[in-house]
């Protein structure tokens, strides 16, 4: 089965902070999943780098467009490595084969009666790239989202016929519950389809850093237009010589935060209506990153700098971290002292200490050699429907609710030890064999919660395994019992080793 999945293309007008590096990291979790379950996986992410935010901000340093650009891309292609995302294409919207296939596709919804040329008034958030309409303003005509005042604007442009899509878009979300997820998200974008849809500029005529509309060239098209179809054109020229669109088409689900909603939950599904391309199977919108109560974000100057944290912790306490501590899906607030909190109590102790004590004691008390033994029933019963439990949640992009099952089990095998004290039984010759059911339980217990948590923490659980001298990293052997004794283990550098400099400073 194919599995396609997307994050937002960032704008190249700022520096990638910790928001943007959330959405890559969930996203790459996700893939990361689908790999590990054998599925063909397709990851795309890159940069939106056209239209009047980054015109503005590359005015603003008296540089180019094209030059603000190129340097802004390659930062956001740094924080996809930094993270260790897997993304397999970075796509940059300036790049000549995105222009052409935007186009292609724009022209067949213009050929097929969805524009038309009219007169746009009212307001416009150049920040946003997005017209406002009066209802949305705050006091004093402010953008409510960049709370700077906007001006009132007049342009001649082309315009999609949004409006005839409304009981097409009515019907999708009818006939697919479960096309927007979290529920409220859909409920969102269904209050907005049912207040009534009016047509959109499809174009705009006073900015040229953009995609030229090819019947009009005074025009280029609005950049949401151009960035949207990244989804789709990424995969026409993303491998030299090679179409991917029949492969990886229909994208399997677009991740992004709440803010940007509307296009992907409206604008998008009725523009591949009009282009006759088959939709997209799911949005999944998270929610903010909040620090101090307030979202992050660079024009309020709160932003956390992933690259501090990755340099001193790595990147999969970072990728724990935020998919912990803010259920995905949801608002949520973060610090740095909450991040060293999580990195002690739940890395350090709970999962890292558990490894190195079980391997330590397999060599002390079995010459490092795990010991064919059968588990206790009550442990087996506790695995036994964990992994399709995580499973499930994967699926429906849930992914704290995955870890916090996954994190159970760890907690699991925690309690385990303090129960059995492997250390009593090992002075005691008549207990040798509740010993070994002991050791081989812990390994065992390891190296299914090991595997599950792949995705979240791919550097820490490939040593792990490693250690535990398995190799396999699929799946399917995420079944408690499904390896016996036999493997020899080797030594292991703590995973989450103690970090002497605060992440804050
Ligand atoms: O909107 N919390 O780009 P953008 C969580 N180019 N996620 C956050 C966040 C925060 N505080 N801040 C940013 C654009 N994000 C368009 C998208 S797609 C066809 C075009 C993440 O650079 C989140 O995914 O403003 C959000 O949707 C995205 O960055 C916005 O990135």
């Amino acid at each position: 089965m194919s599995y396609y999945v997307t994050t937002p293309i960032y704008y190249v007008n700022g520096e990638p902070h910790l928001g943007h590096a959330y959405t890559t990291i969930a996203a790459d979790v996700l893939a990361r999943h689908m790999r590990q379950r054998g599925e063909d996986v397709f990851f795309l992410t890159g940069t939106d780098e056209h239209g009047e935010p980054v015109a503005f901000a590359a005015e603003k340093l008296g540089i180019s467009p094209r030059e603000l650009a190129d340097k802004n891309a390659e930062r956001f292609k740094q924080v996809s490595a930094l993270v260790n995302a897997t993304n397999d294409f970075f796509i940059r919207t300036s790049d000549p084969r995105h222009h052409a296939k935007v186009q292609e596709v724009l022209q067949r919804v213009y050929d097929a009666g969805h524009v038309y040329q009219g007169v746009y008034e009212g307001y416009y958030c150049p920040r946003c790239a997005d017209f406002k309409s009066d209802a949305e303003l705050m006091d004093g005509n402010k953008c409510p989202i960049h709370l700077i005042e906007l001006e009132r604007e007049q342009e001649e442009n082309w315009f999609f016929r949004l409006s005839t899509f409304q009981e097409p878009l009515e019907r999708l979300f009818e006939e697919r519950p479960d096309w927007v997820l979290p529920r409220n998200r859909y409920n969102e974008a269904l209050s907005f389809i049912k207040q009534g849809l009016n047509d959109v500029s499809l174009t705009r005529a006073r900015i040229t850093w953009g995609v030229s509309v090819p019947w009009d060239d005074g025009h280029v098209f609005y950049v949401w237009f151009d960035a949207l179809l990244n989804y789709y054109t990424a995969l026409s020229f993303a491998r030299e010589g090679e179409d991917l669109t029949d492969r990886f088409w229909p994208a399997t689900v677009h991740v992004m935060a709440k803010d940007i909603l509307k296009f992907h939950a409206v604008f998008w599904p009725a523009l591949l209506m009009a282009a006759d391309i088959e939709l997209p199977k799911r949005d999944f919108i998270h929610g903010y990153l909040l620090m101090d109560e307030h979202k992050m974000s660079k024009s309020l100057g709160n932003v956390v700098d992933p690259f501090r944290i990755v340099e001193l912790f790595g990147a999969d306490p970072l990728r724990f971290y935020l998919l912990r501590e803010v259920n995905f899906g949801q608002d949520g607030s973060i610090s740095t002292e909450g991040f060293e909190r999580r990195y002690t109590s739940e890395l350090a102790n709970e999962y890292g200490n558990l490894a190195s004590r079980t391997i330590a004691m397999i060599h002390r008390y079995r010459d490092g050699t795990v010991p064919d033994a059968e588990a206790p029933a009550d442990l087996v019963a506790a695995f036994a429907d964990a992994p399709a439990r995580v499973i499930e949640r994967f699926d429906v992009v849930e992914l704290t609710a995955a870890l916090e099952e996954i994190w159970s089990l760890v907690r699991r095998l925690n309690a385990f030890v303090q129960e059995e004290q492997p250390w009593q039984l090992s002075k005691d010759e008549s207990q040798a064999d509740r010993l070994d059911a002991a050791l081989y339980s812990l390994a065992e217990g390891l190296r299914v919660v090991s595997l599950l948590l792949v995705p979240f923490m791919p550097d820490a659980t490939d040593r792990l395994l490693t250690a535990l001298g398995q190799r396999d990293r699929s799946l399917e052997t995420a079944r408690f019992g499904s390896v016996g004794g036999g493997a020899r283990v080797e030594e292991l550098e703590p995973l989450f080793p103690r970090v002497e400099a605060p992440a804050s400073t």
